[in-house]
């Protein structure tokens, strides 16, 4: 069954012993997202948190931590808990391949509880937490999404981009170059008009999922999180333009981009691990018109930062399923598994096991990854490996590298790619392109018996028949 609303998510967790309520009182500025990230860091993944108690904020509530544990990521899609990262990515690639599910519009819901408008609404009543010491501000928008719509299209798009609380009434939102939301914008600048947009904290957690994934550009997220919810997403009407927000949502924040409008924004504790900018880059803001909420709301927020956090589960999930899906309409065949692994937010690195078919099937299948819609953004390093390896364990990825991997045939270094302008790999001043390189651990297809290594087996039999006497050895 789908969550209706953020808060059957989070009963759902507490009934699965995956929540804990913090009651002690701490403070939005550093302190919440300290607990938080320190939780995050234990074992497994830590608890997801709602703190019940704000400093400043009495009667707001904040959650967090919600998908740094496989298992909680696995109850958003209502999966069994079990199910490991690349099979919650096959899972969702399954779901979606070729289905739509259009949202369905309400005449009211929850979200319009309370609507504050005119100098009412005002962002500071949001208990925005202050996340790292190097931070340039209190984040509202981490773990939600900016609305927009196409000019000329129509498409409602959700991106999930980092949202900085700046004056009372003005969100600055960091929407990196050719993301969905910024070639939007780009119609509004050519016609001179702001575009109306709504900011959302807390509703199904597959919307989020679909806000921080990289569809068509064509594609509306609403749709496509139908598809992974299996029923359409509910929404209703904003209050100042005719863009629809989920009719659950916790927050929202509505307004608009105006055109030539900038305000400084960050740093911010990115997910490489390190800052991002150093508070002198412009970004487009929101002039805020409009806040609706529930009754005592609960923002959704993610800690970002070093890995792991919900951001490299997240999008390790996600990233693997739509680079699975996007090479699956490519039509190559032969792809046994897909993962980009958390440690590199599913992104920079994928690793993919294949059955080489034909002369070169293996580097076919890099080229492919890179030219993907979703690996051409950012992707840097493909490693493939035989299907016999378990690309879910580093140490067999490790295995393969060291026994499989031959440097000089097994490397294709390639030049002038998308880059991310986050990536701590390169030069701040220079950071939209980047090389990319193909590591094949694979046998090489045209190698005949003879020069092939025989992989090392058991005998059958004699296997069975240790397993049977086993408790003689060791009993
Ligand atoms: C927690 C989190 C925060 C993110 N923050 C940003 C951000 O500040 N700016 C950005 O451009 N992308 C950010 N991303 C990545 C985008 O959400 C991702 O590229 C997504 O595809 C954007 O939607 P779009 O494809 O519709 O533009 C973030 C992802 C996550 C999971
Ligand atoms: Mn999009």
């Amino acid at each position: 069954m789908p969550f209706d609303d953020l808060r059957s998510y989070i009963e759902r967790l507490d009934e699965e012993g995956q929540l804990h309520e913090v009651d002690r009182e701490v403070d939005w500025n550093l302190e919440l997202s300290h607990v938080a990230k320190l939780n995050e860091e234990r074992q497994g993944g830590g608890m997801a948190l709602l703190f019940n108690n704000v400093k400043d904020y009495p009667g707001k509530r904040v959650f967090t931590s919600a998908m740094t544990a496989r298992e909680r990521l696995a109850i958003a899609l209502d999966m069994d808990q079990d199910t490991s990262l690349m099979n919650l990515s096959q899972e969702w690639v399954d779901r979606i391949h070729g289905n739509l599910v259009p949202p369905k519009v309400l005449d009211t819901g929850p979200t319009k509880e309370n609507i504050l408008l005119g100098d009412d609404a005002d962002i500071l009543k949001i208990p925005s937490p202050w996340f790292y010491p190097g931070d340039g501000g209190r984040y509202f928008g981490t773990a939600g999404y900016l609305i927009t719509r196409n000019l000329k299209t129509g498409r409602l798009n959700l991106g999930t981009y980092r949202a900085m609380v700046g004056e009372s009434q003005e969100l600055c939102i960091y929407m990196i170059k050719a993301k969905d939301g910024e070639i939007d914008f780009r119609d509004y600048q050519e016609a001179g008009i702001p575009m109306p947009v709504a900011y959302v904290s807390g509703a199904d957690p597959t919307l989020f999922l679909c806000g921080s994934t990289l569809f068509g550009l064509e594609e509306s997220e609403y749709d496509v999180a139908g598809a992974l919810r299996g029923a359409p997403v509910e929404v209703v009407k904003a209050e100042t333009s005719d863009l629809l927000v989920p009719a659950s949502a916790e927050w929202v924040v509505e307004g608009e981009i105006v055109p030539g409008e900038t305000r400084s924004e960050g740093p911010f504790g990115e997910y490489t691990g390190h800052y991002s900018g150093k508070g002198d880059e412009e970004q487009y803001f929101i002039r805020v018109k409009a806040i609706t909420h529930r009754n005592d709301p609960i923002l959704w927020s993610t800690t970002v930062g070093r890995p792991t956090t919900d951001t490299h589960m997240v999008m390790s999930v996600n990233r693997t399923a739509s680079l699975w899906n996007d090479l699956r309409r490519m039509q190559i065949p032969g792809i046994t598994g897909v993962y980009g692994p958390p440690a590199s937010a599913g992104r920079m690195l994928a690793i993919i096991s294949m059955k080489p078919m034909y002369h070169g099937h293996s580097t076919q299948v890099g080229l492919g990854a890179f030219a993907s819609t979703t690996g051409n953004y950012g992707l840097k390093t493909v490693i493939l490996v035989d299907d016999d390896i378990d690309i879910e364990n580093m140490d067999q990825v490790m295995y393969a590298l060291s026994f499989k991997y031959q440097p000089e045939f097994g490397t294709q270094i390639l030049r002038r790619g998308r880059s991310t302008p986050l990536d701590p790999s390169l030069p701040r001043s220079d950071r939209f392109m980047t090389s990319r390189v193909i590591i094949d651990c694979t046998t090489p297809y045209e190698w005949g018996d003879e020069d092939r290594p025989a992989r090392i087996f058991l005998d059958d039999d004699m296997a069975a028949h240790v397993k049977e006497n086993w408790s003689e050895y060791f009993g």
